[in-house]
């Protein structure tokens, strides 16, 4: 097994700092009722950054609404209507669209936002796509269910499209990538990064935001599921995939990095939930910010060095 040399290792639960003012969003702020806001998508819109919020209403039922900050910290300005709402012509939506991730697809020069639709069907990815995050083209489902925790890559790679997900086989809850010419028809299936037995990521694990491009790699943040005597506990690992051929694992945390600590990571709906679903890099300071839904009930932003981050995944072992 890789091993530090004791001097040389860092706790690389120190990479991620929790933003002082957390959370950064809560249901109070909300401009109408709601449960809980939680898992946003983030991109960066004219400047500012812009989040996609998964909003619960009291039926139990999410949609997405949008909130803006220009330094992504601080001053949100929450829109008073959702972004995008469950549709009746799509039945894959009926109970809601929950937990979306944003790219901003170089080639059509829009955003492609994967999300997931619930219904009695069981949950799906599906696709969005939108240049002002007020009007929407829906793709409807991408995959059969049981399907979440997908996103797009922000470029083609060698002509095809790529797609990260997680669907769940025979109960097993591994992250998958499929590959497509034309964003709607998927293929050439295969795991990537399965559970590892035993591990703080034995039980599932999912693409946390999308990936991210780096000259070593795809950087990749995923969320591992351990199940415990008082629930589960979702805490979060890094990846490095290879730039051309995004199926080889080139580097993956042995540790998480970021877990429940704070009183609202483990106070709320579901306590004991770290679940980055957004990410946003400054390419000057290289401040890379992520934004996490904790305890399903709240929004939370953790601020690392993108440097210290890659640097670190050097460190781990490969794939
Ligand atoms: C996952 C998804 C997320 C949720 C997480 C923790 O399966 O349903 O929306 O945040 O569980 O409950």
């Amino acid at each position: 097994m890789h091993r530090h040399p004791l001097d040389e290792y860092r706790d690389p639960t120190t990479l991620f700092r929790r933003w002082e003012q957390n959370p950064i969003l809560t249901p109070e702020d909300w401009p109408y009722p709601a449960n809980a806001v939680f898992n946003p998508g983030a991109a960066l819109v004219n400047g500012e950054t812009l989040l996609l919020v998964r909003v619960e209403d009291m039926r139990g039922y999410s949609h997405l609404t949008v909130a803006r900050s220009r330094d992504g910290k601080g001053n949100w300005r929450i829109s008073r209507q959702p972004a995008l709402r469950p549709d009746p012509q799509y039945r894959e939506e009926r109970w809601g669209i929950e937990d979306p991730r944003i790219v901003w697809l170089e080639d059509r020069e829009e955003y492609a936002v994967t999300y997931v639709s619930f219904s009695p069907g069981g949950p799906v990815v599906s696709l969005a796509t939108t240049r002002d995050f007020m009007d929407f083209k829906r793709w409807g489902a991408l995959l059969p269910p049981e399907d979440k925790d997908a996103s797009l890559f922000p470029r083609r790679i060698k002509d095809r499209y790529a797609l990260i997900h997680r669907p769940i086989i025979r109960g097993e809850a591994h992250i998958w990538i499929a590959f497509s010419y034309d964003l709607q028809y998927w293929g050439d299936h295969q795991v990537i990064i399965p559970v590892r037995p035993g591990s703080w990521d034995c039980r599932r694990v999912g693409l946390g935001p999308p990936p991210i491009e780096t000259p070593h790699g795809w950087l990749v943040m995923y969320h591992g599921v351990r199940e415990t005597a008082a629930g589960n506990l979702y805490r979060v690992g890094l990846a490095l995939l290879d730039l051309e051929d995004p199926r080889k694992v080139i580097r993956r945390s042995e540790e998480w990095v970021f877990g429940p600590r704070a009183p609202y990571e483990h106070g709320g709906d579901v306590p004991g939930v770290t679940f980055p679903t957004g990410v946003v890099i400054d390419q000057e300071t290289r401040e890379m910010r992520v934004y996490y839904g904790a305890a399903d009930s709240v929004v939370g932003l953790a601020v690392a060095n993108l440097d210290e981050v890659l640097e670190y995944l050097s460190s781990c072992p490969s794939g």
